[in-house]
């Protein structure tokens, strides 16, 4: 489904008096606005394949209807929700889900909604059929030679879908480790994965990246291979400059301090790129900003103070990508939910004081210095949010577009009502 520019500007319209008021009330307490605005416009957010579709828990799917059975279509809603925000101009593919028959005419398609491709996704948590090894032990760090060359076969057969769409990152999320005591030997299962890793890091090309992406817990729930922070970094330290770690917030035990752990990582040089989502329980998979959007204004807040402390391009330099499930809710609503939280943060996260922030902290004030952080935080800053979508020939409310032009019933119309997109 296409939206018509005529029909977004006359929606925009009704809204734009409204609007107005609200922006100027906010922005007459902001001291560049016009820059702000802009780094606002520049922030893009990578869409997941995986999220178009409903997928459910282990107990049962649900399907909404109108999912995309194709990349091609796949390619069509993020350029829908590209066109409603202004803000969700890449796409994250994950292999062999999303493998490009013709990449040259995958790669135009993405082109005429205004997309480029984040990081390619590899996948050795599931057998595909006519696979010769099974990943039921895992896969790097599997006992057996011939399952960890599929493995890298496989990593660097993505590299080179990725190559020709014109990617320049790998994300490699393994759900190796061990489900009981005894199972595993810890020290020989990180030596092989390794090994392997080192294989795939040698068909990189100079351009690229490789992002090692940790998890606590699931599918093994006693030990896994690349189980957080500390591990991923290990891995990224001994593969190279080309290595980085990434940080998906649904992966760490409760409570973890993610904001600590960013700073770290970019003190480092060694933050990769983002999995944003956000979790309560476990890797939960839902909506950014639903549960907790205090720590997401957090993490943002780091990720400024250390890309700015590095020269860091904040739009450019990481991989800003989301990783969602969907069970209950419209996967394209829930998405342009999760786009508005981020850039949220991102634009609270802008106004935070940080010179005063940084004299408070000298002079060990704390309360002045929680003040600071909260004062930004509770800024509503939705009116900026809106303002950057309006400059960028957005919609001024993307979710109420998108119910107001019947999205999902013409999606339905044209694809049907028992569609199963690919993916998770
Ligand atoms: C694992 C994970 C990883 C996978 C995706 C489908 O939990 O976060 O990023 O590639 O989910
Ligand atoms: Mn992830
Ligand atoms: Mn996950």
């Amino acid at each position: 489904m296409k939206l018509e520019p005529y029909k977004l500007q006359s929606l925009n319209e009704d809204q734009l008096q409204r609007h107005q008021q609200k922006f100027e009330s906010v922005a007459a307490e902001i001291k560049n606005v016009d820059g702000l605005l802009q780094q606002l416009i520049d922030f893009q957010i990578a869409i997941p394949s995986w999220a178009l579709g409903t997928g459910g828990t282990r107990f049962g799917r649900f399907s909404g209807g109108g999912e995309p059975r194709s990349l091609e279509e796949k390619i069509e809603d993020v350029g829908l929700l590209h066109a409603l925000n202004g803000s969700s101009g890449a796409i994250s593919l994950h292999i062999p889900w999303d493998i490009p028959q013709n990449a040259a005419s995958i790669k135009a398609l993405a082109a005429q909604h205004g997309l480029r491709f984040d990081a390619m996704n590899s996948n050795t948590f599931q057998d595909q059929a006519g696979q010769a090894h099974s990943y039921k032990f895992g896969s790097m760090q599997h006992t057996d030679k011939a399952v960890r060359k599929q493995a890298i076969d496989h990593n660097i057969e993505v590299i080179k879908y990725g190559i020709e769409l014109g990617s320049e990152s790998l994300t490699v999320w393994l759900s190796d480790g061990s489900s009981f005591p005894g199972q595993l030997n810890f020290r020989k299962a990180f030596e092989r994965t390794l090994g392997c890793l080192q294989e795939v890091y040698a068909a990189l090309p100079d351009n690229w990246k490789l992002f090692v992406e940790y998890k606590a817990f699931e599918p093994n729930f006693y030990s896994m291979t690349v189980g957080d922070w500390g591990q991923s970094l290990n891995y990224a330290n001994k593969l190279g400059p080309k290595a980085y770690t990434l940080v998906d917030l649904g992966h760490h035990l409760p409570n973890a301090n993610i904001e600590q752990i960013v700073a770290l990582l970019l003190m480092d040089g060694k933050l990769g790129g983002f999995h944003f989502n956000d979790s309560k329980y476990g890797d939960d998979d839902l909506t950014v900003g639903s549960i907790n959007p205090y720590q997401l204004f957090l993490i943002f807040n780091e990720l400024i103070e250390g890309m700015n402390a590095r020269g860091m391009n904040h739009a450019s330099d990481l991989g800003w990508m989301i990783d969602a499930s969907h069970n209950i809710k419209d996967p394209l609503e829930d998405l342009l939910q999760s786009v508005e939280a981020i850039k949220i943060a991102y634009a609270q996260a802008l106004l935070v004081d940080t010179q005063e922030l940084e004299k408070a902290r000298e002079s060990n004030d704390v309360v002045r210095a929680q003040e600071i952080l909260q004062e930004a935080y509770r800024t509503d800053v939705r009116p900026l949010v809106a303002e950057a979508r309006l400059r960028a020939g957005a919609a001024l409310q993307p979710l109420q577009v998108y119910r107001s032009l019947n999205v999902r019933e013409n999606l339905i119309k044209e694809r049907g009502l028992k569609t199963v997109a690919t993916g998770l």
